[in-house]
C-alpha cells in the first residue's frame, strides 16, 4: 500500500471510530412529494413546490439528511395516481401531497395500503385524514375555515341579508366546502337567494352570473379552484355585482391576481397562515423566501403548509434517530418498521412550525389554533394583490 493511502486509510478509520464513539452515523432518506406542477390546480401547487425547497435548504444539512422526490400529479386522478406509484416504487419514506382532495381520495389510499405516511399539504375536504390509518395533513380542515370568512363578511356589512353562492360541482372540495357555506349561511338566518353550479373547466360564467344577479344577492360566496374562480371574480364585476365576495380555500393563493387583476380587490380569505408569527421555523421560511423578493413579501398559505409537511417529518425521523442504538442508522432500519416508527413518532409530537403549534389526534387531523381572514389589496394597475389580513 502506498503511504498515500495508508495515511488516506488511517484517518478512514480514525474518522469511523469517531463517529462511532461521539455521534451517530449520517442517514440520507427519499422524501416523496406529489404537487400539482401542471393543470389548473398548478397555480396551487407552485406555492407548495416553494414552501417545499425553503424546507429542503432550511433542513438540507441537519440529520437526518432528506432527498427531496419531486413529482407531478397534473390535476386530475389519472396523473395523480402515476405521480404516487411512481413515489411508492421509489421507495420512499413519506409522502407529502397531494394538492387537491378530489386527487386525494384516489391516491392516498395507495400509500395507505403500501404502508407509507402520506400527509396532506392543502387536502382540506372532510373525511380525508380518515382514508386509512397512514394518512394524515397538517392543513386544517375546511369546516374550521369556511364559516371564519362568512362572519368576517357580515360583521364588515351588518346589512348582508341575500346571499348568492357559486360552487364548483366537479370538485368534491369545492362541493363540500359550499355545503359548509350554505348551513353556515341558513344558520345566521340569512336568505340564500340563488345556488349557481360550475365546473373547475369554466371559463365563462354569463349564464350563472345573471342568473344570480337577478336574485340581487348583496353577498357572493365562490368555492372554486384559483383559474375558474378567478375568471368567475372578474366576469361578475363586469356584469355589475358591486358587493363583498367571500372566496374559499381552491382561491387561497397570489396566483388568482394574473387572472381577476384589478377585480380581485376586495375578496375576503380565511387564512391558516400568519406571516407576523415569531418562531425560528416561520423566521427562516420568511428569511428564505424574501431572497429575491422585496424584503416585505409574504409566503402564501399553501407555502407555509407545504414548509410545515416537511418540517413535521424531518423532526420526526430526527427523534427516531436520537434514539437509536448507538452506531445504527435510520437507513439500516427494515423499511416497515421505520415507516411505522414514523407514523407513530408523528402523530405523538408537537411542533412549532410556520402555521403556530400543531399536533395531531390519533386519525392524523391536525390541530392548529390560529387563523385570520385576509382581505386582497390591489395595486391601483391591478398588476399586483397582497393578502392583507384583517383585525
Ligand atoms: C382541497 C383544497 C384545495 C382546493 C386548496 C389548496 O383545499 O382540495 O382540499
Amino acid at each position: 500500500m502506498s503511504r498515500r493511502l495508508r495515511i488516506s486509510a488511517a484517518i478512514g478509520l480514525l474518522g469511523a471510530l469517531l463517529a462511532g464513539c461521539s455521534r451517530q452515523p449520517s442517514d440520507e432518506l427519499k422524501l416523496g412529494s406529489a404537487i400539482a406542477l401542471t393543470g389548473n390546480a398548478s397555480l396551487l401547487g407552485q406555492d407548495a413546490r416553494t414552501g417545499l425547497q425553503i424546507a429542503e435548504q432550511h433542513f438540507g444539512e441537519q440529520q437526518p439528511k432528506l432527498k427531496l422526490v419531486l413529482e407531478d400529479t397534473g390535476s386530475d386522478e389519472t396523473s395523480a395516481t402515476l405521480a404516487f406509484r411512481r413515489l411508492i416504487n421509489d421507495r420512499v419514506v413519506a409522502i407529502l401531497g397531494p394538492s387537491l382532495s378530489q386527487q386525494g381520495f384516489a391516491v392516498m389510499p395507495m400509500a395507505d395500503r403500501a404502508g407509507i405516511p402520506v400527509i396532506g399539504i392543502s387536502t382540506t375536504a372532510p373525511g380525508i385524514p380518515e382514508i386509512g390509518r397512514f394518512v394524515s395533513r397538517v392543513a386544517s380542515p375546511v369546516t374550521v375555515i369556511a364559516p371564519r370568512s362568512l362572519a368576517k363578511a357580515i360583521e364588515l356589512n351588518p346589512r348582508i341579508k341575500r346571499v348568492a353562492v357559486f360552487f364548483a360541482q366537479d370538485d368534491v372540495f369545492c362541493s363540500s366546502e359550499s355545503s359548509i357555506f350554505q348551513r353556515a349561511i341558513r344558520a345566521r338566518g340569512l336568505n340564500l337567494v340563488s345556488v349557481q353550479r360550475t365546473s373547475i373547466s369554466d371559463t365563462d360564467f354569463h349564464i350563472p352570473v345573471s342568473n344570480a344577479l337577478r336574485n340581487r344577492p348583496d353577498l357572493i360566496v365562490i368555492s372554486a379552484l384559483p383559474s375558474d374562480g378567478g375568471n368567475l371574480v372578474r366576469q361578475l364585476r363586469e356584469l355589475g355585482y358591486k358587493g363583498p365576495i367571500v372566496a374559499g380555500n381552491g382561491m387561497n393563493t397570489p396566483n388568482i391576481v394574473p387572472v381577476c387583476q384589478k377585480h380581485c380587490g376586495g375578496l375576503l380569505i380565511t387564512q391558516a397562515y400568519n406571516p407576523a408569527l415569531k418562531n425560528p421555523s416561520n423566521a427562516a421560511l420568511l428569511q428564505q423566501f424574501r431572497r429575491g423578493r422585496s424584503s416585505d413579501a409574504v409566503p402564501p398559505q399553501v407555502t407555509a403548509q407545504a414548509f410545515t409537511a416537511y418540517q413535521v417529518v424531518h423532526e420526526s425521523l430526527a427523534r427516531i434517530k436520537a434514539n437509536l442504538r448507538q452506531g445504527t442508522t435510520l437507513i439500516a432500519m427494515p423499511e416497515t418498521k421505520l415507516r411505522q416508527q414514523l407514523l407513530s413518532t408523528l402523530l405523538a409530537g408537537t411542533y412549532q412550525t410556520p402555521l403556530g403549534e400543531i399536533r395531531f389526534t390519533p386519525e392524523g387531523e391536525v390541530i392548529q389554533k390560529h387563523f385570520s381572514v385576509a382581505r386582497v389589496s390591489m395595486s391601483p394597475d391591478g398588476r399586483s394583490g397582497r393578502f392583507v389580513l384583517l383585525k
